[in-house]
C-alpha cells in the first residue's frame, strides 16, 4: 500500500482507445485487469475521460480536405488530426465495460471545442487548467503514478505537466499502450525522462 499522499492517475481507459474503437490503441484492452488490481494499492484514484463535443477541433472531420494523423496549426501551435472518438454521451466515450470506476474522482477533458487537451493537468494551450492540480494538492497528494492509454499522448502530456508542477511522478508503461505514430513512443519515454519521470 503506498502512502496516502501518493495517487494513482488512470488516463483514458475508454472503448474508443482499445481495440474495435475509433482511434484503437493495439493492446489497449490488455492493461485493464492490471490497472484495476493496481488501484487496491492506493488510497486515492482519480480517472481521466477524455470527453468531446460533436465537431471537435482536433478531429479531422472538422477541417476540410484533412486526414487523420495530418497536422494543423492551432492557434495554441501545431495539432494532430484524429479520427472522431470520445465524443460525450457514446459508447465509444464509456470506459472500459471492465474497468473499476469506484475511483474518488473522474475528471472529463478536451470539451472546449476549439482546444484538445492531451493533459489531465492542462489544455493544449498548456494554460488553461482542468482543476486537477488543485484537487491533488487540497488532498495533500505528493507523489503519482500514472498508467492507460495513450503512453505516447495523454500519459505523456500528463505526465510531463504533473513533473513540471513538481509532483514526484512515475509511469509504468507495462500497464500503458501506445499509438507510436512516426516515432511519437520513443519520442515520449525520452522526454518524460528529460522532464524527470521515472518511467518503469
Ligand atoms: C488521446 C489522441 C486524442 C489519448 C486522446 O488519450 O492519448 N490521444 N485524444
Ligand atoms: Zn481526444
Amino acid at each position: 500500500m503506498h502512502p496516502k499522499s501518493h495517487a494513482l492517475i488512470v488516463i483514458d481507459v475508454q472503448n474508443d482507445f482499445c481495440p474495435g474503437g475509433a482511434l484503437a490503441v493495439a493492446g489497449g484492452d490488455d492493461i485493464v485487469a492490471g490497472i484495476n488490481t493496481l488501484m487496491d494499492d492506493f488510497g486515492v484514484v482519480v480517472l481521466t475521460q477524455d470527453w468531446h463535443p460533436v465537431g471537435h477541433s482536433s478531429f479531422a472531420s472538422s477541417h476540410a480536405g484533412k486526414s487523420p494523423l495530418e497536422l494543423v496549426d492551432m492557434p495554441y501551435g501545431p495539432q494532430v488530426l484524429w479520427p472522431d472518438h470520445c465524443i460525450q454521451g457514446t459508447t465509444g466515450a464509456d470506459f472500459h465495460a471492465d474497468l473499476r470506476t469506484d475511483a474518488d474522482l473522474i475528471i472529463r477533458k478536451g470539451m472546449n471545442p476549439a482546444i484538445d487537451s492531451y493533459s489531465a493537468f492542462f489544455e493544449n494551450d498548456h494554460t488553461t487548467p482542468t482543476g486537477l492540480e488543485g484537487y491533488l494538492r487540497t488532498r495533500g497528494i505528493t507523489d503519482v503514478t500514472l498508467v492507460g492509454l495513450a503512453t505516447d499522448f495523454c500519459v505523456n502530456y500528463s505526465a510531463v505537466d504533473a513533473a513540471n508542477l513538481g509532483f514526484k511522478v512515475t509511469v509504468r508503461t507495462d500497464l500503458c499502450r501506445g499509438i507510436d505514430f512516426d516515432g511519437s513512443l520513443a519520442a515520449a519515454i525520452e522526454g518524460m525522462k528529460s522532464a524527470g519521470v521515472t518511467v518503469l
